[in-house]
């Protein structure tokens, strides 16, 4: 017994040293490869010396989330009355800088503020990990390496741009960064600089972070004259089959099958409009019409929980 128990512990202890030795040889590849790739020395000696993998990240990377959850569930765990007051107080406090970045991208500032605050409570909770050891223990993982390589790679050249330093370059645990959860690869297509200060600050400058958010939605085919959708009322025996997003129909012929407004008004009509009746929790639950500009929002976020509570909140925010 004692014989055996010794035999476990030191396999334990030789794959444990042994699982070392392999991410410390794999992050020198790493090194390699970033140098190979132009990123300076002295980047790669001060974000990836010392670095060690995070279990945390796995474990929560093993995780499913929000599996069976309904869509009303999801809903009452991202807006409450809280995030709705607090958002409509941010939007008057930064309304300059808002307007700055709505003017110049043709994205309204609520939904600027709306996404700001699903994603990170309105830069209150941006999540506590530093980025580029979150990455590297992705990378190294095996379940998605080559996502988080590359995505590791861009955090890698961000840092040598100078847009923040190595300790200030903090993430959620798959590496969505900032006051509005950039990867880093969405940071090197749509981060701007919104305050003109040669850095695209996403943690630290609100500017920097709305102008971020706007340049993404405007890149992503945002049209500044139209809403994301509404919440509509469907008509008894409304057919299953044009549910969902592979059906546009102008506010027109919606009006024609019988959608109408929750108080059963008519719908105001929009020309040229096309819109798809999306119904999250099945025909008994809440139902909406879905425009353009949703679609925009599943860019961000693929997911229609998301995009329509982005629009919900968007929508309350401008009351
Ligand atoms: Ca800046």
């Amino acid at each position: 017994m004692r014989v055996a128990l010794l035999t476990l512990f030191i396999v334990t202890l030789s794959s444990a040293a042994f699982a070392a030795q392999n991410f410390d040889a794999w992050l020198d590849g790493v090194r390699k490869d970033a140098m190979r790739q132009g990123i300076s020395e002295e980047t790669v000696q001060l974000a990836l010396n010392g670095v060690k993998p995070i279990p945390r990240v796995i474990e929560l990377d093993r995780k499913q989330p929000e599996g069976s959850m309904t869509f009303a569930q999801y809903y009452d765990r991202v807006i409450n009355e809280q995030r709705i007051k607090q958002g409509r107080y941010e939007y008057r406090k930064h309304r300059d800088a808002l307007e700055v970045a709505a003017k110049k991208y043709g994205v309204p500032a609520h939904y600027i503020v709306a996404l700001w605050g699903i994603e990170t409570n309105y830069g209150g909770n941006t999540g506590g990990f530093k980025v580029i050891p979150a990455l590297a223990t992705l990378a190294h993982d095996g379940r998605r390496s080559d996502f988080f390589r590359k995505e590791l790679m861009n955090a890698l050249k961000i840092l040598d741009e100078g847009h923040i330093a190595p300790n200030n370059m903090k993430g959620s645990w798959a590496g969505a960064m900032g006051q509005n959860q950039f990867m880093p690869s969405s940071f090197h297509n749509f981060a701007v600089d919104g305050n003109n200060d040669g850095k695209r600050d996403i943690w630290g400058s609100l500017p920097d972070v709305f102008a971020s958010t706007a340049n993404y939605l405007s890149r992503s085919g945002w049209k500044e004259d139209e809403r994301w959708g509404r919440e509509v009322k469907l008509p008894k025996g409304f057919p299953k089959s044009l549910e969902g997003k592979g059906t546009r129909k102008s506010i027109d012929e919606w009006t024609k099958l019988g959608v109408t407004l929750p108080s059963g008004g008519k719908l105001p009509n929009a020309p040229g409009l096309q819109a798809s009746v999306i119904a999250p929790d099945g025909l008994n639950g809440r139902t909406f019409l879905a425009y353009g500009n949703f679609r925009v929002i599943m860019k961000w976020n693929n997911s229609t929980y998301f995009a329509t509570s982005v629009g919900l909140l968007a929508d309350q925010i401008a009351q």
